[in-house]
């Protein structure tokens, strides 16, 4: 088990100091900086106070859709599902209403697909009195699992507040009763702990309120995407519909917090689908605005109860942050926003790219979290590299767009050198494929970084990719996030049909096990994998995972596979 605190400080090659550095402020011994800062005419607090109130500006009213339950179900164990369990349908929703229920009684409901969102019902007392109050136990199921398995004793490394369980008290009946909390759920299962000997208690009118900020209609799949893809797409963009609230949150379920590497791929797909920008621009605002000290970002954010800053910072989340703002820019052509935000985005790639020695070589700094993706064995080296040569590719460009010529200029100049330093650093000439790392690693988020950071030609990216992909000690993916990079790695290169076949292979084996919206943690051979030690903490509606809504969009069917 590991907990995101371990992942900062455990071991294997993200071993690391016990504190985070206080980063050099100078960027002098940085090559490229010279004496840049960040200058901003306003006062730092009056600026982020002033961007957390246009982020509140800008947060959007939620739509809410009334759900009816569909069925009554029974979970039973199967062993040939990649889900442990089989849902067998009892009888109609509707039938509840016929039905009394004392303690000790218990059904689950079934709603048919995922929604975030509230439930609501109505509660009668029938027998001689109500001479007591009624407790309801529920539990909310993403995924059968969640109502099939006990929760407890749970062994997970994250809050236990998490768990989709509650325990309500009505005090009188009949009421009409909406729960306080939202959930996140397809499944609901419902305890009856307590009447009292005089009465049982009925259900009628049990009801959905999902919530969500997308409220446009995506345009369709480009024609020729087969029936597989289209049902991967429509999973995807429920996932995104389900994710986005007042913020684009990572998971509805849990962390229900804005995550940088979660908002540039849920924007991506965003733009080609919902096409909310004002929820992109309020997130970014939201990052801009709870700064460290020395200017770095904060890999994640609070919304609620009003935006705050979280003590978690990720090397290549910040860096990643210009690429978020340069996408934003344009998808809107919103440049005030890019001008305003600019200086921000500039200083992760200081404080990031102070570590790029002379020769165009990044040493992380020890000490500080470099994500990548969840799998623990791999090494990160080569792919920090590679996420940072493409973020100053990005802020060139962006900088270009924003006439800010000189920057750009710089930009292209570092990035020149980190790609002649990537080259001789980590390809090796006899496999034909990069390495990571002393122990040479090779893995997939290698491949995928250097490609997309543009280090190899497309056919040598190709070749690099095929090799890494055939040979017997990969380091595979863990995540969606990372699957996604290397599709779109693939993409870079000319390797459409291999491309899709891994969005089938992939994401298609996650709708082929029952998802109605994408999981955090894929892992085809493993149901119950989970990065925090206990699968019911993971999340089934997941931010990083919709990108095949905008992959899909990015292909064009028409062509002959590459
Ligand atoms: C996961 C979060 C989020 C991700 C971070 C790194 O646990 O849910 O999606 O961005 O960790």
């Amino acid at each position: 088990m590991i907990s995101r605190r371990d992942f900062i400080h455990g071991t294997g090659n993200l071993v690391m100091l016990t504190a985070l550095p206080a980063f050099a402020e100078s960027s002098a011994s940085s090559p490229g900086f010279g004496a840049e800062t960040a200058a901003h005419p306003e006062n730092e607090g009056t600026l982020h106070s002033r961007w957390v109130a246009l982020a509140e500006s800008l947060k959007p009213v939620l739509k809410e859709e009334i759900q009816l339950p569909i069925s009554i179900v029974h979970p039973q164990a199967d062993s040939s599902k990649y889900l442990r369990w089989r849902m067998d349908v009892v009888s109609p929703a509707a039938a509840i209403e016929d039905r009394t229920f004392r303690p000790g009684d218990q059904f689950i409901l079934d709603f048919g697909h995922h929604r975030t969102g509230y439930l609501s019902f109505s509660i009668s007392g029938v027998g001689r009195n109500v001479d007591a109050p009624a407790r309801l136990r529920f539990t909310f199921g993403e995924v059968p699992g969640d109502v099939a398995e006990p929760l407890h004793p749970y062994k997970g490394s994250l809050g236990e507040g998490w768990l989709p369980e509650d325990t309500v008290t009505i005090d009188y009946l009949p009421q009409d009763v909406r729960l306080p909390r939202r959930y996140s759920f397809r499944y609901v299962k419902v305890e009856i702990v307590g009447t009292s000997p005089s009465y049982a208690a009925r259900f009628k009118n049990i009801r959905a309120h999902a919530v969500s900020s997308a409220v446009n209609q995506p345009p369709a799949l480009p024609a020729g995407a087969s029936d597989a893809l289209q049902r991967i797409d429509a999973v995807s963009l429920a996932t995104l519909r389900d994710c986005m609230q007042t913020t684009f949150e990572d998971g509805p379920r849990r962390d229900q917090r804005l995550w940088i590497g979660d908002l540039r791929l849920q924007a991506l797909a965003n733009y080609k689908s919902f096409r909310n920008l004002a929820l992109v621009k309020r997130c970014l605002y939201l990052f801009a605005a709870f700064p460290r000290e020395d200017g770095l970002l904060r890999a994640c954010v609070f919304e609620k109860p009003k935006p705050a800053a979280s003590g978690d910072f990720i090397l290549d989340y910040a860096a990643l942050y210009v690429a978020a703002l340069f996408d934003y820019v344009k998808n809107s052509g919103d440049r005030d926003c890019g001008r305003e935000l600019w200086p921000t985005a500039k200083r992760q790639l200081e404080i990031v790219g102070a570590t790029v020695d002379p020769s165009g070589l990044l040493i992380a700094p020890k000490g500080i979290w470099v994500f990548i993706d969840w799998e623990l064995k791999l090494d990160r080296t080569a792919s920090m590299h590679g996420v940072l040569l493409y973020c100053y590719k990005q802020a060139a460009e962006l900088a270009a767009l924003l006439g800010f010529t000189e920057d750009s200029e710089r930009y292209q100049n570092v990035a020149r050198r980190m790609t002649v330093a990537a080259q001789e650093h980590f390809f090796d000439a006899s496999e034909q494929l990069y390495t990571s790392g002393a122990g040479r690693q090779i893995s997939l988020a290698t491949q995928a970084w250097l490609i997309l950071a543009g280090v190899p030609t497309q056919a040598a990216g190709a070749v690099a990719m095929r090799k890494a992909l055939a040979h017997p000690e990969v380091v595979m993916p863990a995540t969606p996030y990372l699957y996604h990079h290397v599709v779109s790695a693939m993409l870079a290169c000319n390797m459409k049909s291999e491309a899709l076949a891994l969005i089938e292979r992939y994401w298609g084996g996650m709708v082929q096990a029952g998802a109605d919206t994408f999981w955090e943690v894929y892992n085809p051979s493993d149901s119950l994998a989970s990065p925090y030690g206990d699968v019911h903490i993971n999340s089934f509606c997941h931010a990083w995972s919709c990108t095949p809504a905008y992959l899909l969009r990015t292909i064009d069917f028409g062509v002959a596979n590459g």
